[in-house]
C-alpha cells in the first residue's frame, strides 16, 4: 500500500465529498483530544463528589481516558488506563495500573509505563497485552517521540514475572520495535491490538492510521515479536471514515456465550473488528470473516461498514477494548465514558473520565451483531432489593420505585403489551437520520402508540430534572423498528448552553413475537448505562443533576404512549460501594 505517494487525482470528488461530510461534523477539529496547555497541570483545589460515581472505576482525582491492555493473568485482572497525574483534562499521560481479583474491586498501584526514553519522552498512548506461549505477557503500546507527534511502538515486559501484581514494568532498548515507514502518516499511527498467532508461526498485530480520509487497520507480522514487518495492504480500510483509534479484533463463536482467545481459528467462528472513529468520536463494529490465506478481514453483507454502522454503544463509550478471561472462558471488554459536562467544570470538579462497568460480549444467535451485558461479578455490590410485577401503566402514567437508593442502582425491568398494533408509522425520511436525530423529535414528552415507555432516572421529584430511557415502536414498511433512547436533554437544570446534552438513540433488532422488550439500566450519580434487549443495543449517557443528587434522586417507570404497557416484571437493587482502596500506592511517577 503506498497510501501518501498515490496520485489523489482520480478520487478528488470522493474524497472532496467525504472532505465536506467530515467537516460538518468535525468542525474542523482533527485532534483526539481538545489540548488545553495551560490547564494540564493545574491541581486540584477542591474534589467535588455530587457527581463522582459509587461503584464505577475512577481514581480520586485528575483526568482518565482509554482503558490499556486489559488481561487476566495468574490470577489476578490488571487495568492500566490513560491518566493525568497532575489535572483534570487530557495532558501527561502515563499508563495508570490497577489490579482486581474479581473486576469489581481494586487495588491501585503504581503507574507502570510513563515517558522515560527516546522512545516515548513525548508520551506512552494506548496499546495492549498479549500472553505469549510461554505464558509470559508483554504490552505493545505507542509511544510518542517529538515534539510533532512522531509515533511508534514500543513494548514493554513484567520486570519480575514472580510479583503477583506485575508492579514494573520494563522498556528494554531494542524499542521501538515498529516504526511507520513512507506510505505512512507518521502522526496517525497508534493503539497496537492484543497480537494473535496465525497457523504459518507469525504474530500478527493491526495499528489504526488513517490515509486521505481512509480509515486503516494497518497490519504487521513477526516471527519473535521483535522484529516487525508490514504486510503489503491493511487487514481492513474503509473509505470516508477518517482515522480509526483503538482498533479490536477478535474471534467469536457462531453459538454460545464464551470467549475465545485471539489466536482462536477454527471453523465454529466469525471475527469481529471494532474501530474508534476519531471523527465521530463514537466506536463501530462489523462481524464477519477472517480469511487468513489473505490476510484479510471482509464484513459480512449484513454488517453495514461506516458511520451508519452498529456501535457498541450509542452513547458515551469510546477507544473500549476487550481481553480473553481464561478465568470464566469468556471476553470481556472495557470502555471510557467521557464527561459531558464543560472543560471548566472538569477543572472544578478536579477529575475527569471513567471507566465503564466492564461488559461480558458475544455473538448474537442471528450471527449479525454482539450481545453485551455487565459482568456478573457486579451483582456482588446488590444491597437492597425492591420488585413490582404486573402493573399496568396507561398512557400518562408513571410509577416510582420506592425503597432503593436511585442515585446509585441497579434496574432491570420486562415489558409486555398486548399488540404492536398502535405502533406509529415510521416516516421514511428518518432512514436518512441517526437514531439520536429521531429521537430529539420523538422524544419521551411526544406522546406516542406503542411507547414511549421505560424509566425515568435521577429524576427529580417533581420531574424538573430526568433522563429517560425508554422504546417506541415504529411500523415501518415491511417490519416493526424498535427505537431505544437515552435522552440527556432535560437531566439538569444547570443552565449552560455549551453543556453536552445528547438525545442519544440506536435500533434494537428484536423479534417482538413475545410482545415483549426488556431493559437495565446502570444508575451511578453521573451515569447511566442501559442495555436494551437484553444488551443487544447499549447506551450510555454521562449527566449532571442538580436536584436529582443523593437522597434526592428519584426513579420512576413510565408510559407516554397510547397502548397500554404492563411492568411485567422489575427488580431493582442499591448498590453498594466496591473497595478501591486508592491509599495505597500513587506514590511515585
Ligand atoms: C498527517 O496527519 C496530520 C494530522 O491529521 C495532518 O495534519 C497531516 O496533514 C497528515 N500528513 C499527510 C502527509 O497526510
Ligand atoms: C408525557 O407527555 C406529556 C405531554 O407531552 C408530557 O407533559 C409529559 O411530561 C410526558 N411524560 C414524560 C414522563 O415525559
Ligand atoms: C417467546 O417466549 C417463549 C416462552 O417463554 C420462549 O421460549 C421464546 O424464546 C420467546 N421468543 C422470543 C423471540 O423471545
Ligand atoms: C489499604 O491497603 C493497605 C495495604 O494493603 C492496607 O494496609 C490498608 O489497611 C488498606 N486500607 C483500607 C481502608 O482498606
Ligand atoms: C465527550 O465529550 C463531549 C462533550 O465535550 C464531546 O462532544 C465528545 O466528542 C466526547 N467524546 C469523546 C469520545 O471524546
Amino acid at each position: 500500500m503506498d497510501c501518501l505517494k498515490k496520485s489523489s487525482l482520480f478520487s478528488l470528488p470522493i474524497f472532496l465529498l467525504y472532505f465536506s461530510i467530515i467537516l460538518s461534523f468535525n468542525n474542523g477539529v482533527n485532534a483526539s483530544h481538545k489540548v488545553f496547555p495551560g490547564l494540564q497541570s493545574t491541581s486540584t483545589v477542591d474534589v467535588k463528589n455530587v457527581h463522582r460515581t459509587g461503584y464505577h472505576f475512577q481514581p480520586p482525582n485528575n483526568w482518565i481516558n482509554d482503558p490499556n491492555a486489559p488481561m487476566y493473568y495468574n490470577g489476578v485482572y490488571h487495568l492500566f488506563y490513560q491518566y493525568n497525574p497532575y489535572g483534570s483534562v487530557w495532558g501527561n499521560i502515563v499508563w495508570a495500573h490497577s489490579v482486581s481479583t474479581d473486576l469489581i474491586n481494586w487495588i491501585p498501584l503504581e503507574p507502570g509505563i510513563y515517558p522515560s526514553e527516546v522512545f516515548d519522552k513525548y508520551g506512552t498512548w494506548s496499546g495492549s497485552a498479549t500472553i505469549l506461549l510461554n505464558n509470559t505477557p508483554i504490552i505493545l503500546h505507542t509511544g510518542i517521540v517529538d515534539a510533532k507527534n512522531t509515533q511508534v511502538q514500543n513494548y514493554a515486559i513484567p520486570a519480575d514475572i514472580s510479583d503477583p501484581f506485575l508492579r514494573k514494568w520494563i522498556k528494554p532498548d531494542n524499542n521501538p520495535l515498529i516504526v511507520a515507514d513512507v506510505s505512512i502518516n507518521k502522526t496517525q499511527f497508534r493503539d497496537p491490538t492484543t497480537c494473535w498467532l496465525g497457523q504459518d508461526g507469525y504474530w500478527r498485530t493491526l495499528i489504526g492510521s488513517v490515509c486521505e480520509k481512509k480509515g486503516l487497520a494497518i497490519l504487521y507480522k513477526s516471527r519473535d515479536f521483535m522484529k516487525w514487518t508490514k504486510v503489503q495492504d491493511p487487514l481492513h480500510s474503509v473509505d470516508g471514515t477518517g482515522n480509526w483509534e483503538c482498533p479490536d479484533f477478535f474471534p467469536v463463536l457462531l453459538h454460545g456465550t464464551n470467549g475465545l482467545d485471539a489466536s482462536y481459528n477454527k471453523k465454529n467462528i466469525k471475527h469481529v473488528l471494532k474501530v474508534s472513529l476519531d471523527v465521530t468520536r463514537f466506536e463501530y463494529y462489523t462481524v464477519g470473516k477472517y480469511d487468513t490465506k489473505k490476510d484479510r478481514y471482509i464484513p459480512d453483507k449484513t454488517s453495514i461498514d461506516g458511520w451508519k454502522g452498529l456501535r457498541l454503544d450509542y452513547g458515551n463509550y469510546y477507544a473500549s477494548k476487550s481481553f480473553y478471561d481464561l478465568r470464566k472462558n469468556r471476553r470481556i471488554m472495557w470502555g471510557w465514558a467521557n464527561e459531558s459536562d464543560t472543560v471548566n467544570d472538569d477543572v472544578k470538579k478536579g477529575w475527569a473520565g471513567i471507566q465503564t462497568i466492564p461488559r461480558k460480549l458475544w455473538l448474537d444467535p442471528s450471527g449479525k451483531q454482539l450481545v453485551q451485558w455487565p459482568v456478573e461479578e457486579l451483582e456482588t455490590l446488590r444491597e437492597q432489593k425492591v420488585q413490582l410485577s404486573n402493573r399496568k401503566l396507561n398512557k400518562g402514567d408513571k410509577i416510582e420505585v420506592k425503597g432503593i437508593t436511585p442515585a446509585q442502582a441497579d434496574v432491570e425491568v420486562t415489558f409486555s403489551f398486548s399488540s404492536l398494533d398502535k405502533a406509529e408509522p415510521f416516516d421514511p425520511n428518518w432512514a436518512n437520520l441517526y437514531a439520536q436525530d429521531v429521537c430529539a423529535i420523538k422524544g419521551s414528552t411526544v406522546q406516542g402508540g406503542l411507547g414511549p415507555f421505560g424509566l425515568l432516572t435521577l429524576a427529580s421529584r417533581n420531574l424538573e430534572e430526568y433522563t429517560p430511557v425508554f422504546f417506541r415502536v415504529f411500523k415501518a414498511q415491511d417490519k416493526y423498528k424498535v427505537l431505544m433512547c437515552s435522552d440527556a436533554s432535560r437531566s439538569t437544570l444547570k443552565n449552560d448552553k455549551t453543556m453536552y446534552k445528547p438525545s442519544f438513540a440506536g435500533y434494537v433488532d428484536v423479534d417482538l413475537t413475545n410482545k415483549t422488550l426488556s431493559l437495565r439500566s446502570l444508575i451511578d450519580h453521573s451515569v447511566v448505562e442501559s442495555f436494551g434487549a437484553g444488551g443487544k443495543t447499549c447506551i450510555t449517557s454521562r449527566v449532571y443533576p442538580t436536584l436529582a443528587i443523593y437522597d434526592n434522586a428519584h426513579l420512576f417507570v413510565f408510559n407516554n404512549g397510547t397502548e397500554t404497557i404492563k411492568i411485567k416484571s422489575l427488580n431493582a437493587w442499591t448498590m453498594g460501594k466496591p473497595k478501591m482502596n486508592w491509599s495505597f500506592g500513587h506514590s511515585s511517577y
